[in-house]
């Protein structure tokens, strides 16, 4: 990773190297902190701009609604660190994970008037599951670990202590060789990618998880816009494991994912074993939305 200038913290910046904080700090301990990841592009006519910062703020806090966690500061005034982080470290392009966790204070479960702290990073990240695998797409294994049943955790809160499930089940792939982990809910049905929302494509109708046991992508959302724009049809509904076996198309989506194509599942070849006519062009229109050249979109972006 390449470390940057400045990070943002509790309200200010500071230098990159400074922006630690106490071994006793609560969320180290217990997982409770909220985050987002956010991505920056560089847009054709020269300016950068961030995709979906509201959308993305918007979640932030609630997650932190969900899991009654106040943060102390605004909306707006997360929006505005964003862009600043952003230009502090003179980044034209690159990923911004705002963080809010409890912090140090009392020790036990009870988080008690522990302050909440947050912090804004950014740095430079390409593509999340390799260049090769955004062109050619990549090789996934549903791995022996579920996601969290609904009342277990909440699914709709960004939480980091929840992406130990997540650390589990890449692990475990990563080790048998393969790019990306599906993991299915605790009734057996498909749920999400460690990182990532799930579509499938069959005869020309889209398919993706409805929002149970996994997260409200904001990549899904745009994806569903994008496709329902293209005179597409898109159903949220269950699917099996072995629907995507059969699937022409399969694709995972999400910030730092972006649009990754799938072209196998438990060693079985989905569709022609490569990004399908629909993923592809979906993608593309993504890319052009993400970079100002889609006007359509031109809402979806905050210019620095
Ligand atoms: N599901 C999960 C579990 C998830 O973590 C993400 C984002 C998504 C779906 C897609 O959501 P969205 O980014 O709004 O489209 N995962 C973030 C963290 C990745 C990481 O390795 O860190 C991300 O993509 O930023």
């Amino acid at each position: 990773m390449d470390k940057g200038k400045k990070i943002w913290m509790d309200g200010r910046l500071v230098d990159w190297e400074k922006a630690s904080v106490h071994v006793l700090t609560h969320a180290l301990h217990y997982g409770l902190g909220v985050f987002e990841g956010i991505r920056c592009y560089k847009c054709e006519d020269g300016r950068s701009a961030v995709f979906r910062l509201a959308e993305h703020t918007r979640r932030l806090f609630d997650s932190a609604h969900i899991v009654m966690m106040k943060i102390p500061f605004t909306e707006a005034e997360i929006n505005a660190a964003v862009i600043e982080t952003l230009k502090a470290n003179g980044l034209e392009e690159g990923y911004i994970r705002p963080i809010a966790f409890i912090g140090d204070g009392a020790m036990g479960i009870l988080p008690k008037d522990n302050p909440v702290r947050v912090s804004i990073s950014a740095w430079k990240w390409g593509a999340y599951l390799g260049a090769d695998g955004m062109e050619k797409g990549i090789r996934v294994k549903v791995p022996s670990y579920v996601r969290y049943h609904v009342n277990s955790v909440m699914t709709k809160a960004k939480v980091t202590g929840h992406y130990v499930n997540s650390i589990l089940a890449k692990r475990e792939v990563v080790a048998e060789g393969y790019d990306e982990a599906l993991l299915l809910d605790t009734e057996g049905y498909v749920s999400e990618g460690s990182g990532e929302n799930v579509f499938i494509v069959k005869d020309g109708i889209l398919k993706t998880t409805p929002l149970t046991s996994n997260l409200k992508g904001i990549t899904r959302d745009a994806v569903m816009r994008i496709a329902k724009d293209k005179g597409l049809t898109v159903k949220e509904e269950r699917f099996t494991r072995d629907e995507v076996y059969v699937a022409d198309e399969a694709f995972f989506t999400g910030t730092a994912a972006e649009i990754t194509p799938i072209r196998e599942l438990d060693l079985r070849t989905i569709g022609q074993g490569r990004p399908g006519a629909i993923t592809k062009d979906i993608q593309k229109t993504f890319f052009d939305a993400v970079k100002g050249r889609n006007k359509e979109y031109a809402g979806w972006l905050t210019y620095l």
